[in-house]
């Protein structure tokens, strides 16, 4: 039954369900990470309104009636319905449940309810009279699916993707779209928040301007699709159909009061090429069908490869599962929502993935968490601290920042910056790291003086980790109780408001685990037996080759190939401690052309070491790689920077290259 007045009239105290979409994708072949993207965006916003106590339905689906489809399926050997059972069978699971896609319904436009929808609607319009049968004499787009007259043509070729259509003429039945004109761009100008990005307003009131013609909505001579009520030579255009689908979503066919409660849609997210079908006809269609419009349709921008789209038909797609499958759900959803900000197009590349993983998940996030744990093993028997006065301007920062980032991204989330967001929380992460640096407990660690200042530091580091767990719960799936596991937190996170500063109480018992993500070598694996054959250590200031070593290290013993060394016994290689370390920061040191400054973390601390290294390296290179760092010399001043140990590479001729642990390991890992 299709949704009556009746309905309409009943009415609810109820709060509106917050509704999201996402396009209906063709199962025309497996998606990928352009399909990935919207999707994962469409569930960190779900998620984050349901965090923040929203009632939500968060559809996506698959589009599967159509020309393409029909074509696709016969190549395949297999009748439509067969094919897109297959392709949605994969799409639901593992695609969607493996990117952990939390949504509430999945609708197929081949679905009964639908079906009954769109034949529904085609009626009541056809009744009204917004439909009429007459001719269409045209372009079709059969890639697009979508009807050109020859004016809109670019180069006779199809004006959105540029490939050849096809002449059609045919009978048909049209949707009066142009009636409509003047009352959309209306609109369109008196709600400036209903297309988003502004960019995408703009080229929409200008596609207007450019007038707005009767849109044919039928075809004959294909039998996949659905059928015109009692016109079954025509089956109705596979857009009109596949628009539709936001309504059965809605519940719009079913008598519950379910659509009532929850129409119009808050946020349409689709990409930007699909913008007019969603802010032009789409919206029309609503009109005549005097239902509220959309609050928002949001047109993101394209992942790329190079310069063109990644799409199925141009052969350039990467399988998300690939990507999930060597990197992990967290890392590949991270990714997907940070990179690029959301409306703009992006460049994929898997080294800004890889590069992701080591600065910001593994480095940032990662580190936060293994240095506070370690040091409440350390200095506070395994116990987070209950907090004392805060006595100190320096230790309100946390908190004070919290405050801000919790508004901040609140406020992000609501305007659909969802990497915005994301960089508010790493805001609150980045200053932590630097707070542990600022406040240095280990230092505090040695006077009981400072015992109190000590605590307070502890608490607020695990405390800002804690509410970094509830802020990055709409995005990160696993890490969130990762986090929370090691802070000795059981509990599910419920509300948003948890994110709010100070909720931890003190004497949870700390259990350090794992790394939270392993860190990759992102110039590929190096082979440990360079170690053995140019084992060179690596001066802070390997040019000065004969000179005496200001960091203590003695003249002559580096040398290359092999044969010159004098034999030391194993005692002697004991006495060197060699650790296993994280770049974290690099940059030139002024007036030194060979140096570089660079800030190491060594499972304990940062360390600051001055290296020879700038003509082999670039300071930007160097973030987030493993290093093996000799850590007990005796401190150097170089250029007026106190040099706090070296770094181990191998070196040739001109040659040279820095060791690393082939595969990641913790910081401070022995290296022996
Ligand atoms: O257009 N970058 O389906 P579709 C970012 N069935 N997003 C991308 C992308 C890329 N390279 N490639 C695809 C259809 N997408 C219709 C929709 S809705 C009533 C009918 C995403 O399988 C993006 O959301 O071609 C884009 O709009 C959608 O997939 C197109 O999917």
């Amino acid at each position: 039954m299709v949704a009556n007045d009746d309905q309409w009239g009943a009415h609810t105290q109820k709060k509106k369900t917050w509704y999201l979409t996402t396009p209906i994708y063709y199962p025309s072949d497996n998606l990928h990470i352009g399909h990935a993207y919207t999707t994962v965006a469409a569930d960190a916003l779900a998620r984050f309104h349901r965090l923040y106590g929203d009632e939500v339905l968060f559809v996506t689906g698959t589009d599967e009636h159509g020309q393409k489809i029909a074509q696709k399926a016969a190549e395949a050997g297999k009748t439509p319905k067969d094919f897109v059972d297959g392709i949605v069978a994969f799409i639901q699971d593992p695609l969607w449940k493996t990117l952990k896609v939390s949504y509430d319904r999945f609708i197929r436009t081949t679905d009964a309810d639908h079906i009954e929808v769109v034949q529904h609607v085609f009626k009541q319009l056809l009744d009204q009279g917004d439909i009429y049968k007459g001719t269409y004499e045209g372009w079709y787009c059969l890639p697009d699916e979508t009807f050109w007259t020859e004016s809109k043509l670019v180069d006779g070729k199809c004006p959105d993707c540029g490939r050849p259509v096809e002449r059609v003429s045919q009978e048909s039945y049209f949707f009066a779209m142009g009636r409509y004109q003047q009352r959309m761009k209306e609109y369109i100008l008196s709600h400036p928040h209903f297309i988003q990005p502004p960019s995408r307003r703009n080229e929409m009131l200008s596609f207007l301007d450019s007038g707005l013609e009767d849109l044919s909505i039928s075809r004959t001579g294909l039998s996949w699709g659905i059928p015109v009520p009692d016109d079954p030579a025509h089956v109705i255009y596979v857009w009109f159909d596949a628009l539709l689908n936001y309504l059965t979503a809605a519940g719009y066919s079913s008598p519950s009061g379910q659509f009532e409660n929850t129409w119009p849609p808050d946020v349409q997210l689709v990409g930007k090429e699909i913008v007019r079908f969603h802010t032009i006809i789409w919206p029309i269609i609503l009109m005549a069908l005097n239902l509220p419009l959309p609050e928002r349709v949001f047109g993101h921008g394209w992942l790329l490869i190079g310069d063109t789209k990644m799409s199925k038909s141009r052969g350039n797609a990467v399988d998300p599962l690939e990507l999930v499958e060597k990197y992990g759900v967290d890392a590949v959803r991270y990714y997907l929502l940070r990179e690029v900000p959301f409306g703009a197009d992006g460049n994929y590349t898997e080294e800004s993935l890889r590069l992701r993983i080591n600065v910001d998940l593994a480095n940032d996030l990662g580190n936060l968490l293994s240095r506070t744990t370690a040091m409440i093993n350390r200095f506070a028997e395994g116990r987070i601290p209950s907090l004392h006065t805060q006595r100190r301007e320096i230790d309100r920062l946390l908190p004070d920042l919290a405050a801000e980032v919790y508004e901040g991204v609140e406020n992000a989330m609501h305007h659909l910056l969802i990497s915005d967001a994301i960089q508010q929380v790493y805001r609150l992460i980045r200053a932590a790291n630097k707070y542990i640096e600022d406040r240095a407990p280990w230092k505090l660690a040695k006077d009981p003086a400072f015992r109190e200042d000590l605590d307070n530091v502890l608490y607020n580091l695990a405390e800002t980790l804690r509410v970094v767990s509830v802020l990055l719960t709409p995005f990160l799936i696993d890490t969130p109780d990762k986090i929370r596991k090691q802070l000795g937190l059981t509990a599910p996170i419920k509300s948003y408001r948890e994110a709010i500063f100070g909720q931890l109480k003190g004497g949870e018992e700390i259990a350090r685990g794992e790394p939270l993500f392993p860190r990759l070598d992102l110039h590929g694996d190096k082979d440990g037996s360079e170690v053995l054959t140019t084992g060179a250590l690596l001066p802070n200031n390997p040019g000065a080759k004969a000179e005496p070593k200001p960091d203590g290290g003695t003249p002559g013993t580096e040398r290359e190939g092999t044969g010159t060394v004098e034999e030391i016994g194993i005692d002697e290689f004991q006495k060197i401690d060699l650790r296993v370390g994280t770049i974290r920061h690099a940059e030139v040191v002024p007036s030194a052309d060979r140096l570089l400054k660079l800030t190491i973390f060594d499972g304990e601390r940062d360390r600051t070491v001055v290296s020879g290294i700038r003509a082999h390296y670039d300071a930007g290179e160097l973030i987030g790689r493993q290093v093996v760092l000799v850590a007990n010399l005796k401190p150097v001043k170089l250029r007026g920077i106190v040099s706090e140990g070296m770094l181990l590479a191998g070196s040739h001729g001109d040659l040279l290259s820095l060791i690393a642990p082939s595969t990641p390991l913790p910081e401070g890992a022995r290296v022996k």
